[in-house]
């Protein structure tokens, strides 16, 4: 895993340096307005069983992937900082030397032998700089070495119920980490006790939006990967608008002309619920018609589900970072995605500013474990959740305390099914 830190003017810069340099599947870990610019840190090959061992003890506070990516993040810039001002140390030191070898050769004995006892102060005190900065890269290298040598997942001794409890919340879809953390909180008592206490924590760990965009209105972006649901959910978000409020100050935005009749389907539901739809292209920039559109009380953009490789995909992520305009950005993650998809895609897309994320396709999940727990994990808000395709019935706002219960009817309804004779 290789972590390195960015700076530049502009998102854009950052994004395009970053991706040039570390690749199109870099994460990343922090990102942050800084004098003169931004500072990107980013990681290839991440992976959170190393992040949290190369933290060490400081990893207790990592509770969700979203805190432990940032302490990684901190990490990497203290060990940098502190690595550039022993470099400075030391460039001071052999500048004062240089210069103080001047004067030594231009004087007299007892002067030259006071320069000498100087020397060896300096000498001296290089050697403490140097001594600082290896046991600064043998406390880096250690950490690697021990990293590398370690098994990977290091499960804390449990007790029997605690042990039985995280199993049950590892078939209830959540990962192996977090059913650890949930269950290790259960120190007396049944393992029902703690199934209920658990379910609670999760609950109360799970952010969901109190209000509704319908009704504080604004602009709103739907990023996410391909077959998320992006397009039907805006679908759903409007015909719930005109519903509410009519047709009026309602707009519908796609940046997505990247894929052939990549618009047909916004333009449709355009059309039948009479509402503008514009298209991002390279003689309309987002900016351009979001100015046009300011008179609009609520603003739904689709974008394109590219995948992260994709050129694309950066370009419709920074046209959302670089913008004056309020844009909300919402990541769209199904829950039927494989977790470690819904985390890359989670540390690819939040360089656009996440303010939240959007679940869907609840009624294909097996389990919902893996969604709730992803945004128990990186902390993004649930706006809304999608369990169908119907339009606009199946968009419902989210509420914490129903989406954990849902996860425990989808979790009994498997348990209860009679097992096939090909499951056999
Ligand atoms: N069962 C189910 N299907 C859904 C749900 N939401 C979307 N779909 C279906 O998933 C498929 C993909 O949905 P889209 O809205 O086109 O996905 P997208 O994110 O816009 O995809 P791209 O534009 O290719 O990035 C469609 O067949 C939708 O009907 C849901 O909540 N439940
Ligand atoms: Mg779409």
């Amino acid at each position: 895993m290789k972590v390195k830190r960015f700076f530049a003017p502009t998102m854009g810069e950052a994004l395009k340096t970053v991706r040039s340099e570390m690749g199109p599947d870099a994460v990343i870990l922090s990102n942050r307005r800084v004098e003169g610019g931004v500072e990107i840190v980013t990681a290839q090959n991440y992976d959170e069983n190393v992040a949290r061992q190369r933290l060490g003890d400081a990893a207790v506070e990592a509770t969700n992937a979203a805190r432990l990516a940032e302490l990684q993040a901190d990490q990497h810039c203290r060990l940098e900082d502190e690595l550039g001002r022993s470099r400075d140390r030391i460039r001071q030191i052999r500048e004062q030397r240089a210069a103080e070898g001047e004067v030594v050769w231009q004087t007299r004995e007892p002067e030259l032998k006071a320069v000498v006892a100087n020397d060896s102060l300096t000498q001296a005190a290089l050697e403490e700089m140097r001594a600082e900065i290896n046991s600064l890269r043998d406390l880096v290298s250690t950490r690697e070495q021990a990293v590398a040598a370690e098994p990977v997942v290091a499960k804390p001794a449990t007790g029997a119920v605690q042990q039985r409890l995280a199993e049950r919340l590892e078939s209830y879809g959540v990962s192996g980490s977090l059913a650890v953390a949930l269950a290790s909180n259960h120190q007396h008592g049944r393992l029902e006790e703690g199934w209920k206490q658990s379910l609670k924590a999760l609950a109360a760990g799970l952010r969901t939006r109190a209000d509704e965009w319908m009704d504080v209105g604004g602009i709103y972006a739907l990023a996410g990967p391909t077959g998320a649901g992006k397009t039907t959910t805006i679908g759903k978000l409007a015909a719930r608008y005109v519903l509410r409020h009519g047709a009026d100050s309602l707009a519908l935005v796609t940046t997505d002309r990247f894929r052939v009749a990549a618009h047909e389907q916004l333009f449709v539901f355009g059309r039948i619920l009479n509402v503008p739809v514009r298209v991002v292209d390279e003689s309309h920039s987002l900016d351009s018609i979001l100015d046009e559109l300011s008179d609009k009380r609520l603003v739904l953009i689709d974008t394109a589900g590219l995948t992260p490789a994709d050129k694309g995909c950066q370009q419709q992520l920074e046209e959302l970072a670089n913008s004056y305009h309020d844009i909300k950005p919402y990541l769209v993650v199904a829950a039927t995605s494989q977790p470690r998809i819904m985390k890359s895609t989670w540390h690819c897309y939040k360089m656009a500013g996440l303010a939240g994320c959007i679940l869907t396709k609840l009624d294909e999940a097996m389990t919902l474990g893996e969604v709730i727990g992803f945004a128990v994990e990186t902390g993004l808000p649930v706006a809304y959740y999608t369990d169908g395709q119907k339009i606009p019935q199946d968009l419902h706002p989210a509420k914490a305390a129903q989406l954990v219960k849902l996860g425990i009817e989808r979790m009994k309804q498997w348990q209860d099914a009679p097992v096939s004779a090909t499951g056999t």
